[in-house]
């Protein structure tokens, strides 16, 4: 451990890499991409896996070119591998438990790549591009340009061919195991062995290992058996990793990173109105339907928020919203908002609906509020599910 001031972090390799895309200056372009959830287990694998590649190439390279430039005059341009983080910059705040576990990884936020900050098929159409697909082997409708680069695939779902368009010598590591990330550590771990270099990259990169460690735990909910998704290769990596971890008591350890990830899925406090608004959004004809993991009432105290429905109506073509609320923090709450802005005679109409609306009674109060419409609802067990049909039964009786 005598070394540690000198391992890179994983900020400086994401800042490196950025630095010489936006510059353009580089070789080869290797994209590394996850599914469109963004979820932990996309974003891990991507960022882990672009890290060991680059660790990889760099190891091999300096072999040769060392022998070639040995006066160094030479300015050689390097290949890059890029993890791209596969939702919009704006909405990454949404994945709350991977802006958490980045957070805590010392990641800065602009140093990573989103799909919307660069016109990738166009950095893709440069010689040798390559992309590596995790976590998904079937494309999404506004991903499937990427399929002609696709040099490499792994992914713990179960094999789906139907859209299979890739090259014959593509190279997939397609296994069900409770995690993706279980895949990258094994598939490391057989490239360092082909090497000769044994853990070398988990040792210089523990950051990578923590990352691991904490994905498998959220996706196997620490192993649980009533949630039944890990395998006896997820056991195996997970123990690989603390073997290197070496933490003082594996089970704690593992525990708290549950419950530190679980914490921070539901944590919305650093969202902002607009953010919420997008978190979680339904529409029923010309009705919005935004449900919140917080009172109505709260989100209402946010700055901009009124500004912000307005404009998430005018995103969605529809011109009244019905904010949902809910809370545990005080044992369960719920609560409602109708709001129009340009029409606040059919808000009150469409609230006065609800109130009486029986099938089943949602037991709304109305209590005041100056802008909206703002009931406290009564029936607890209400969730979105139960007003669906309500507003359906309400728009299609206005056009009728
Ligand atoms: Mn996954």
């Amino acid at each position: 451990m005598q070394f540690n001031h000198q391992k890179p972090t994983m900020d400086d390799y994401f800042a490196a890499t950025l630095t010489k895309l936006n510059s353009n200056f580089f070789a080869n372009l290797t994209i590394v991409i996850g599914n469109e959830s963004c979820d932990l287990d996309s974003a891990v694998s991507s960022i882990v896996y672009a890290c060991f590649l680059d660790w990889q190439y760099n190891l091999i390279k300096c072999k040769v070119c060392t022998n070639i430039y040995r006066d160094e005059s030479v300015v050689v341009k390097d290949d890059i591998f890029v993890p791209v983080l596969n939702v919009d910059r704006q909405d990454f705040e949404l994945k709350t438990e991977v802006a958490y576990l980045l957070r805590e990884k010392g990641i800065n936020e602009s140093h990573l790549v989103f799909r919307d900050d660069h016109d990738l098929p166009k950095l893709l159409s440069k010689p040798k591009s390559k992309v590596v697909l995790v976590d998904h082997h079937v494309l999404a409708k506004k991903d499937q340009y990427l399929a002609p680069y696709v040099t490499e695939i792994i992914d713990h779902r179960p094999l789906d061919q139907t859209g299979w368009h890739y090259k014959d010598d593509t190279r997939s590591t397609i296994w069900p195991v409770g995690s993706c990330t279980t895949l990258i550590a094994q598939r490391i771990k057989d490239l360092c062995t082909l090497l000769a270099k044994n853990v070398d990259f988990f040792n210089a990169h523990p950051w990578c290992n923590e990352m691991i460690h904490a994905t498998i735990i959220l996706d196997t909910v620490n192993f649980s058996k009533e949630v039944d998704k890990a395998t006896p290769l997820d056991e195996e990596m997970i123990l690989f990793l603390e073997s290197l971890l070496k933490p003082a008591d594996y089970k704690a350890l593992r525990k708290k990173v549950l419950a530190s990830l679980v914490a921070a899925r539901s944590d919305v406090s650093r969202l902002s109105a607009a953010q919420l608004l997008r978190k979680d959004v339904k529409t029923v004809n010309n009705i919005l339907v935004p449900s919140f993991p917080i009172l109505v009432k709260e989100f209402l105290e946010r700055p901009g928020a009124l500004e912000a429905v307005t404009e998430a109506l005018d995103r969605h073509s529809c011109n009244i919203a019905v904010l949902l609320g809910m809370d545990l923090s005080k044992g369960l709450q719920r609560d409602t908002a109708v709001y129009s802005p340009n029409n606040p005679e059919e808000a009150a109409s469409l609230g006065k609906y609800l109130v009486e609306y029986s099938a089943p009674a949602l037991r709304l109060t109305p209590a005041a509020h100056a802008h909206c419409g703002y009931y406290r609802q009564g029936n607890l067990a209400a969730s979105r599910k139960q007003y669906m049909p309500a507003l359906n039964h309400y728009s299609n009786r206005q056009t009728q």
